[in-house]
């Protein structure tokens, strides 16, 4: 695991107060820092399916950007973190590899909102992550995470990805909480402008 990442305390029990869950999932192509993420930020220890990549996975698994990448996550990540007395995430960070991807439609399955995570050294990557969501009509803000000095502005990369304006796209650093905190807060923040203009179009 990543020094910078504090290990949350083995349990942490939910709050009594807590009355809404809503299921979120952090998604991107392979190694753009889900499982750094989800591990930051949650506040129980989280599940982890990581294994060890191996030569036999030579040819099948294009590692080709993150050759630092010793272990992957081949089914999910999942944690929790309380936003407030009463609101609970549960984080379901998904894996990158193309070769898991069937098992994200399953995982969007009752998901109120996306975390696409990104790496501009890698944009395509994230085509499929955004092009499944579209496709699901899954509410999504983009995070790009912070591999060393960005070479683009946040507007260019809004156009390589033709992402909407609504879309937020935010900058982020994956291994840090308060970070990864800010960045599931935007989240929410759109999910409620989203379903306070639905409630006004009524
Ligand atoms: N420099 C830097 N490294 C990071 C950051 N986030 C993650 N990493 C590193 O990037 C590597 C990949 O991170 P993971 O969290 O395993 O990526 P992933 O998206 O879960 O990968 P898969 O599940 O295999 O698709 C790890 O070695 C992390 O320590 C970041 O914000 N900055
Ligand atoms: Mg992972």
């Amino acid at each position: 695991m990543d020094s910078a990442i504090s290990e949350p305390p083995a349990r942490t029990p939910l709050r009594r107060t807590a009355a809404h869950g809503l299921k979120i999932v952090v998604v991107g192509g392979f190694g753009v820092g889900k499982t750094t993420m989800v591990r930051s930020v949650s506040e129980i220890r989280p599940l982890s399916t990581e294994e060890t990549m191996t030569q036999a996975g030579a040819g099948v698994d294009v590692n080709a950007g993150a050759r630092f990448k010793t272990t992957t996550t081949v089914a999910f990540d999942f944690g929790r973190i309380s936003l407030d007395e009463k609101l609970v995430l549960y984080l379901f960070g998904a894996p990158g590899q193309e070769r898991f991807w069937f098992l994200w439609d399953r995982l969007f399955t009752g998901t109120l909102g996306a975390v696409v995570l990104v790496d501009t050294r890698r944009l395509a990557d994230s085509w499929y992550a955004i092009d499944r969501l579209e496709h699901h009509r899954t509410p999504f803000i983009v995070a790009r995470n912070n591999f060393g000095p960005p070479a683009h502005d946040l507007a260019d990369v809004r156009e390589a990805l033709s992402l909407p304006d609504e879309v937020p796209l935010i900058d982020c650093d994956a291994r840090q909480r308060s970070s990864s905190k800010r960045v599931l807060i935007a989240l929410v923040d759109h999910l409620y402008a989203l379903s306070a203009a639905r409630e006004s179009a009524r």
